[in-house]
């Protein structure tokens, strides 16, 4: 019969994506299963056109489960993908937990999809949304030219940090609109009070240049995630990676600009077609006419975009580029379905 798929997190910002998803894709799945944690069990959610019923996270949720797609805390994921690990279920998991486990391939079905197949560990991990919403553009540059040096900087939209990261960019854009705000020192912050939820400063009419806990150095979690996954998924363990993470005041599309340093001399010619024929990549750039991605008009859509296309004006082996994408779709949901239909095409074979 077709395969059972569970969808573990089914509530959160991704897993509501996942269901919208699950939704419009070719329907390749028997049973799905909606697995959260014991507060949201009992919910009916719609997939496929039909209202199921949310199941308590336990060891039997996972019976005759073929695939599980994760999003939950990393904390949970380390706890909880082992144990569906080891009822046979192979896990598709979107949180940090395993992302750079060696036995735990790091996989972008359009750049790496051959690393799928090595999972001793019956575990495959999702990357990353912000990593994600630039890999697959650079990718297939690095396929054509051969990537020597990254250094990029992240504008992130609230989404990234779920639901909580929405509910405070929009409660500040209540209290900031119609007023004189961001004219003065603090005053955008007085208005905003206690309520700067998952970020450490005001997210409306700013921008914050922080996103994720602290690590050594100065650097952020989330940046060292940018190079560690970079690295990984393009099979580049020394590639050197300058990454800065910044908030912006986007509900959803995470967006880049990027410096990438090739092997030899490029040409804009070039990285054009290769970017206009790369799958999963949607190249836009016409800056005369206007025509470059932004984020309002990227949400909701499963490409990468990529515009303003130049060659560095001081180095013919580099490239500039600004890439946006869907941060809930192809930076979590849609990867990790993709990848679990790629299991499931493997269990089928
Ligand atoms: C953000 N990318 O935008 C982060 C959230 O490792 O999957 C996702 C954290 C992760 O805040």
């Amino acid at each position: 019969g077709r395969p059972t798929l569970a969808v573990v997190g089914a509530t959160g910002a991704v897993g509501t994506v996942m269901l919208q998803i699950l939704s419009h894709r070719a329907d390749i799945w028997g049973e799905i299963r909606l697995i959260a944690s014991p507060r949201s069990a009992g919910r009916k959610l719609a997939v496929r056109g039909e209202e199921v019923e949310v199941t308590a996270l336990s060891e039997e949720a996972f019976d005759g489960v073929d695939v599980a797609m994760f999003d939950v805390p990393d904390e949970v994921a380390e706890r909880w993908a082992p144990i569906a690990a080891a009822k046979g279920t192979v896990v598709v998991d979107n949180s940090g937990a395993f992302r750079m486990d060696p036995q735990v391939p790091l996989v972008v079905p359009e750049v790496n999809r051959h690393a799928l197949r090595a999972r001793p560990r019956g575990i495959v991990a999702n990357p990353n949304c912000t990593t994600l919403s630039m890999i697959v553009a650079l990718g297939a540059l690095h396929a054509e030219f051969g990537l020597r040096e990254l250094v990029v900087s992240s504008y992130q939209a609230v989404s990234g940090a779920g639901r909580a990261g929405v509910e405070t960019l929009r409660r500040q854009i209540a209290l900031v609109a119609g007023t004189e705000l961001g004219t003065s020192p603090g005053d955008v912050r007085r208005a905003v009070g206690d309520h700067t939820g998952p970020f450490p400063e005001p997210v409306a009419l700013n921008v914050v240049p922080w996103a994720g806990s602290p690590r050594a150095d100065g650097w952020s979690s989330e940046e060292m995630k940018v190079r560690d996954e970079s690295r990984k998924i393009l099979g580049l363990p020394n590639l050197p990676v300058a990454v800065t993470c910044v908030r912006v005041p986007v509900v959803t599309a995470h967006s880049l600009t990027v410096h990438a340093c090739f092997e030899g001399e490029v040409t804009v010619a070039k990285a054009r077609e290769i970017l206009a024929t790369a799958p999963g990549v949607v190249l836009y750039d016409d800056p005369g006419a206007g025509e470059f991605p932004t984020p309002a008009d990227v949400v909701g859509t499963d490409p990468t975009w990529v515009g303003r296309v130049r060659r560095a004006l001081d180095d013919p082996t580099a490239l500039e580029l600004f890439v946006c994408g869907d941060n809930l779709r192809k930076g979590a949901a849609l990867n990790t379905a993709q990848i679990a239909e790629l299991v499931a095409a493997e269990l089928a074979a």
